[in-house]
């Protein structure tokens, strides 16, 4: 009797943990596509395809390296749907001595494989995805006990662990953190590099015309699908980041420029998160990169904290925090989510522009995920619930481990503070000091209240009245009390009054 081993669609390299040490004599691997995944939130249609184009692909690679793969198509006739009902068959039809798994990406998937051992009749292994630098026990240890948990203290420890940037013992450059030296504002005229942008192969386009058939009904464009669904096209598209685009990553972090996408951002997560690309080795050759001098500290310490820091940290922090944090709400928003969300559809020029992207490319980059659409939804009041549902919807790389904790923690502080120190609420000051975004926009960055304010601007101020209780003792964000306070009543009216009339024109999604 052979082993059965399971690959999901997030789990595509041939180095996993379920692989390692097995011999293609006695295994068949099983990869499913099915409509429990592909509908549990109504992806982006470029996620979809990406996905099934990834699984198509890996099936191709496995089999022609002399593995047994099983493979359910979503129009297979007789497929169940779900990933257990799919293994239950696979059973069936090969009664494994043994069924081994890597645990799942996302609590609710792991939930039902933890079923697996009562479920069928072979024993079922679960193995730790030790393509993650931590683990989550490791996480786990790390913050059992802790009063806070800061990702700043978590990723020195990953820089220890990893050895990454640092020279005896201690970090290379004498400082753990560049990030002072990632706020840049966009130069004038700046123009990034164009990543390589793979074109559809037959198997893309076939599962293209099937998510355009089957999920037509969904958010996004398919017409711009040019994610890498190799692990050869990955790699291409990291060479070209590392060789024309790294040394810029870390200056122009965060900036944002109109109509300009990826700027000097990797554009990898997507091939990270399904498997095409490991972590630790891109890590290890932004170090080169250093150690070659092609590019400079900044860019490459920027490069490796989002990855073994922020990436690492939000991980172990969502299996820390789940299920609980998937219902957080300290802050108590009961708003519903606006529908330009999804049409893009307002005259605010940063909030339609990262839409609009988004809707091409199922992509935003870092801050304009955070500090536009983020810092949009946190002013405004907007349900977490309805805000985490967008994010997993809208974007290719969108899993719930990474997007859940980036959602409620760091942009909603629905958390109430575990995450961040502090909820990254800004006035459309920030967003015209990072961006080019204002000079067009019907609104004026500069106008406080009123007519063609900028709307962040009351409502910044009027989500720091509202949450004054909370906010006020919060030695990072208390003294803005004072300045709330130094205005004359009629100023703090007007402001208050300007955020009410423009939250009152917000139309919910699904309602005109
Ligand atoms: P780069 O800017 O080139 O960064 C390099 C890599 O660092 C990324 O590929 C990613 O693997 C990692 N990284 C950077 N920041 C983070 C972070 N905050 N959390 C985890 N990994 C990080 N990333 C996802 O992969 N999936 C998501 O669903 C997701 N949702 C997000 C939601 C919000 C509200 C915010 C603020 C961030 C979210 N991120 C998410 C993190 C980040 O925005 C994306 O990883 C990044 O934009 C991907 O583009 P890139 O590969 O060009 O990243
Ligand atoms: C996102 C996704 C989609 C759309 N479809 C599938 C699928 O049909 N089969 C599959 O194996 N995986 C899919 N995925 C990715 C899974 O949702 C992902 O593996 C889980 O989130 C892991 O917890
Ligand atoms: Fe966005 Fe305000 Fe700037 Fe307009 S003025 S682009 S709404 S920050």
């Amino acid at each position: 009797c052979p082993i059965l081993v399971p690959i999901l669609g997030d789990q595509l390299t041939r180095d996993l943990a379920s692989l390692r040490g097995r011999t293609k004599d006695d295994t068949i691997i099983l990869m499913m596509e099915v409509w429990d995944e592909a509908t549990y939130v109504k992806h982006h249609k470029q996620k979809i395809a990406l996905i099934f184009s990834a699984m198509r692909h890996f099936a191709e690679e496995l089999r022609d390296a002399g593995w047994a793969v099983d493979y359910t198509k979503l129009t297979d006739d007789e497929n169940a749907h779900s990933f257990t009902g799919e293994v239950a068959r696979a059973a069936e039809r090969h009664k494994p001595r043994a069924i081994h798994v890597v645990e799942a990406g996302e609590w609710r998937v792991q939930q039902s494989i933890e079923e697996w051992p009562d479920k069928f009749d072979c024993e079922v292994e679960i193995f730790s995805d030790d393509r993650f630098i931590s683990s989550i026990a490791e996480f786990r240890d790390w913050a059992e006990g802790r009063k806070t948990l800061r990702m700043e203290n978590f990723y020195q420890e990953m820089r220890k662990k990893t050895g990454l940037l640092m020279e005896d013992g201690k970090p290379i450059g004498g400082k753990w953190n560049y990030d002072k030296e990632n706020r840049e504002p966009p130069k004038k005229d700046m123009d990034a590099p164009e990543r390589p942008k793979p074109e559809p192969d037959d198997i893309t386009r076939e599962v293209i015309d099937l998510v355009r058939d089957k999920f037509g009904d969904h958010f996004g464009d398919l017409d711009n699908f040019h994610w890498p669904v190799t692990r050869e096209e990955a790699e291409d598209a990291a060479d070209a980041f590392f060789a024309e685009r790294l040394p810029d990553f870390g200056t122009y972090q965060d900036a944002m420029v109109h109509g300009q996408d990826d700027l000097f951002h990797s554009m990898l997560s997507t091939s990270i998160n399904i498997g095409l690309l490991d972590p630790m080795e891109l890590c290890k050759r932004a170090q080169l990169a250093y150690d070659d001098s092609t590019a400079p500290l900044n860019a490459v310490e920027g490069f490796i904290r989002q990855i073994i820091g922020w990436r690492e940290y939000v991980r172990g922090f969502y299996w820390y925090h789940m299920p609980d944090l998937e219902s957080a709400n300290a802050l108590n928003a009961q708003r519903g989510l606006p529908d330009f969300y999804w049409t893009g559809e307002t005259d605010m020029r940063c909030m339609a522009d990262c839409i609009r992207s988004t809707k091409e490319n199922a992509h935003a980059h870092h801050i304009q995920r955070l500090m536009v659409l983020g810092n949009f939804a946190l002013l405004a009041g907007i349900n977490p619930r309805e805000v985490q549902d967008w994010y997993l919807v809208v974007y290719a790389d969108a899993y719930d481990w990474v997007e859940l904790p980036n959602v409620a923690a760091m942009i909603l502080y629905a958390d109430g503070g575990k995450l961040a120190t502090k909820p990254y609420a800004a006035s459309g000051n920030y967003i015209n000091k990072m961006s080019d975004y204002c000079k067009e926009c019907a609104y004026s960055p500069s106008k406080k209240t009123g007519e063609g304010a900028c709307p962040f601007n009351p409502l910044y101020w009027h989500f720091m009245d509202r949450h004054r209780d909370r906010l006020e003792s919060n030695h990072r964000i208390g003294r803005i009390y004072s300045n709330w306070d130094r205005m004359d009543e009629e100023k703090r009216q007007d402001y208050l009054d300007s955020a009410e009339a423009f939250l009152n024109t917000l139309k919910p999604a699904g309602k005109s």
